[in-house]
């Protein structure tokens, strides 16, 4: 491969989205907190059945594969079951199910499940943060429950496995697989909202859980505005900056994406046909001849916004005499976490609106809701489906919302309107629903009238296009779509973990080093010399003397190769007989020789381009214009990070025009925006280096993306060297400016043994 190829062959690999999972790995380990299947203990025996929700049919039919194993509890406090009936559950769900039981005890169930994840993590990131009860003790119990996932994962699974890691309540677990198989493909998917920085920084263990979610390789969400809170958490909390949603952490690449949720298409779709539905579907047209039907179905949760949508209910019908007795609304409220009190005063609340509802609005012959508070059956739940003129859905907030889409997909007749809330993450995808504000009752009031008075050709025309978008992005999709990124992300990581600078590379470049009569060696110089984090900001006395051991062996032509000025590489580098070049190539001295400029160009553009820079200062606290002999710099280290990221791009936004009349390029570098004319690079000026003489041995080392242009210019059989890992035409990597100082420091072992000898 030719050394320019190298760069693009990483980002092919990025991009790939064959299904390259499923050729060449391993088994795939599913790891979520509850099983898909859930076991009962009783008289008899155990008893095992599907557990029921999106997930875990979300999951079946890759689950079904060959080679597959999901691990995760079964639903029964360990400390329940005697060690014999433990055993034999295990057994049987490893046999029968391809399951693996994760023990919990009754305690750990109440301080990790009810406790931290759904007292603290469940409220927090549906921004009901006055809710969340932060308790230490808790906190440890999320973290041992997350150990314990964690051996079991481990006794089951192997370095080519794919692990895929589900919900909130298993954010360390990435971090600890990964520590235990580094080279395993950790794939992430959280099935409730990210919240925005404001709302997660409240949470007191907030670095520990982004730490443990950047172990994945690939961490998903239902939409793009989690990934872009995250994102934000992440450059906020732990300082990791991204690019193009890559986010660089600790000498990886973690890739960050959007996978919206779909359902399993044909099984609702095809539902209506089954004996058990058409039974149902003619026991509501018996029991609710004549009627217009609202339904409302969900789990009981303060999220899900059910007493405002029963108060707009309310207010609909002040306010439109005419339906009285003509419409009723299904109230479907399936119990859960009972346990917890937030959960049973909302349920009071429910009652009590309910009650109040049909008890001042109602009359003999006409309830205007019908209440449920339990499960239905999935016959009984899609042949309401397929009754129901409107659906209400109007959570407060919604990770995704899957009954939105199951109901669409259910009408196969091409009716029914769904009132959708904007907070859920089905919105992004059903924009043909009437969007509303979950808090805005009045809206919702007219909404339902809206709904209910949408023509049929509307309808059918906007159901068409849902339709078309559910079955085509469906369950199977969403999984299958996930595990090919996540494949693509492994070749990638697996490439960069191949260019490693490993100690066998290490003794092979020292050989040809030693072999050769001739050495070119350009090193650049922040980031790659120097710490970039080094609070001194100076070369260590060890740095430089290697710097003068290298420069001083007759064979080695040493060139330092910078963006920075040249007084300062003047002032650092004075009194060592290295070659310089500065401003990334518009000053360049030989060894014992003054400077000179290697191109003649002009400045006239930067009368233009300062005032613009100049603006952006004044727009953004915290940055500035710094102005160097043939470049202008936008510096925004010291800005509010978030701003700077808008304002970044509104500035290459209204750069890129002028660039291109003045034959100039944009630069970015950390916290740095640079413009200097096209003519300057690292490239053009190594290259006038290397083609003044013949060289034996040539070593190339950098580490942003101002060194790829020196790195391009080499052949493939020269030693280029990137520090950190990053898409790049180098040919090794390393991790730190400390591998470097130890590999110059080895070279120049060997300079100063042949001059000393
Ligand atoms: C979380 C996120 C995200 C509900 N009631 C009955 C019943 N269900 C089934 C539905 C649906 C599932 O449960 C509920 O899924 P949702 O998506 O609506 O909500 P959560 O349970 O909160 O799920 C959510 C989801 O994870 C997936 O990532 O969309 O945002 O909060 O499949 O059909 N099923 C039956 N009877 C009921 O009464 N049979």
């Amino acid at each position: 491969m030719a050394t320019g190829d190298r760069a693009a062959a990483d980002y092919r690999l990025y991009a790939a989205t064959a299904s390259a999972y499923a050729v060449a790995m391993g088994k795939i380990v599913l790891v979520s907190n509850r099983l898909s299947t859930s076991v009962t203990l009783d008289a008899d025996g155990p008893g095992f059945a599907p557990s029921m929700g999106g997930l875990a049919t979300g999951l079946s039919s890759m689950h079904q594969q060959e080679n597959s194993l999901w691990v995760g509890w079964t639903g029964i406090p360990a400390d329940n079951v005697s060690a014999e009936m433990s055993q034999v559950i295990a057994d049987r769900l490893r046999q029968e199910y391809k399951s693996v039981a994760v023990p919990l005890t009754a305690d750990e169930i109440e301080d990790f499940y009810f406790g931290f994840c759904n007292n603290i993590i469940w409220p927090l990131f549906h921004y009901f943060p006055t809710y969340a009860d932060y308790d230490e003790a808790l906190w440890e119990a999320y973290r041992r429950v997350n150990e314990k996932y964690y051996h079991k994962v481990v006794e089951v699974a192997d370095e080519d496995d794919f692990i895929w890691v589900h919900d909130y309540q298993l954010m360390l677990l990435p971090q600890m697989i990964k520590s235990a198989l580094p080279a395993s493909r950790i794939g992430f998917f959280l099935h409730i909202p990210f919240p925005s920085y404001e709302v997660f920084r409240l949470l007191p263990w907030r670095e520990q859980v982004l730490d443990g979610l950047l172990g994945a390789d690939l961490v998903g969400f239902h939409t793009y505005d989690y990934a872009r809170h995250f994102l934000s958490a992440v450059r906020r909390i732990l300082s990791a900056e991204h690019q193009m949603a890559n986010v660089k952490y600790h000498n990886r690449m973690v890739k960050v994406d959007a996978f919206p949720m779909g359902i399993d298409y044909q099984k609702y779709a095809t539902a209506r046909e089954l004996p058990a539905v058409q039974q149902e579907i003619a026991n509501i047209r018996r029991e609710l001849a004549g009627q217009r039907i609202i339904l409302s179905v969900d789990r009981l949760d303060y999220s899900k916004g059910i007493p405002i949508r029963i108060r707009a209910y309310r207010s609909f019908l002040e306010q439109n005499p005419d339906y009285h007795g003509k419409v009723t609304m299904i109230l479907i409220v399936a119990p859960s976490r009972t346990a917890v009190p937030h959960y049973q005063e909302l349920k009071r609340e429910i009652d009590e609106l309910v009650s109040v509802t049909n008890g001042t609005l109602g009359r003999i012959g006409w309830t205007p809701i019908s209440y449920f508070y339990r499960p239905f059956p999935f016959d009984q739940l899609t042949a309401t489906y397929t009754q129901s003129d409107v659906l209400l859905v109007t959570p407060l907030r919604d990770g995704m919302n899957l009954i939105a889409k199951e109901y669409i997909a259910a009408r196969t007749d091409y009716r029914g309107v769904i009132v959708l809330s904007e907070t859920a993450g089905a919105a992004r995808e059903l924009g043909e629903a009437i969007t509303i504000n979950p808090n805005n009752e009045p809206q919702i009031a007219a909404a339902i009238r809206e709904a209910l008075e949408m023509t049929i050709e509307e309808q059918e025309q906007k159901n068409r296009l849902m339709h078309e978008r559910l079955e085509l992005y469906d369950i199977h999709y969403w999984a299958r779509d996930f595990m090919d990124k996540l494949a693509a992300v492994g070749e990638m990581q697996a490439s960069f973990a191949q260019r490693a600078f490993g100690k066998r590379q290490q003794e092979r470049l020292i050989a040809d080093y030693e072999a050769a009569g001739r050495r070119l060696i350009f090193v650049d110089y922040d980031g790659t010399l120097l710490d970039r984090e080094h609070r001194s900001h100076k070369l260590s006395s060890e740095s430089i003397d290697d710097m003068a051991a290298l420069a001083s062996d007759p064979c080695n032509e040493v060139v330092v190769i910078s963006g920075r000025p040249k007084d300062y590489l003047q002032e650092v580098f004075h009194d060592l007989p290295v070659g310089i070049i500065a401003g990334h190539g518009i000053w360049y001295k030989g060894k014992s020789d003054t400077w000179h400029t290697t191109e003649q160009i002009s400045n006239d553009w930067k009368q233009t381009i300062l005032p613009i820079l100049q603006l952006y200062c004044n727009r953004t606290p915290g940055t500035k214009v710094e102005e160097s002999d043939y470049s202008l710099v936008w510096n925004y280290r010291r800005a509010q990070p978030e701003l700077a990221a808008v304002r970044l791009s509104e500035l290459k936004d209204a750069l890129i025009s002028l660039t291109a009349n003045h034959d100039l390029s944009i630069l970015e570098r950390s916290h740095i925006l640079e413009l200097k004319h096209s003519n300057v690079n690292k490239g053009r000026a190594a290259a006038a280096w290397y083609e003044g003489s013949d060289w034996d041995f040539v070593l190339a080392i950098g580490d942003d993306w101002t060194d790829e242009d020196m790195f391009a210019m080499l052949s493939e059989e020269q030693y280029t060297i990137k520090v950190g890992i990053d898409i790049s035409q180098a040919r090794f990597f390393v991790n730190s400016t400390e591998d470097v100082r130890q590999l110059l420091g080895e070279l120049a072992r060997r300079s100063r043994f042949k001059t000393a000898s």
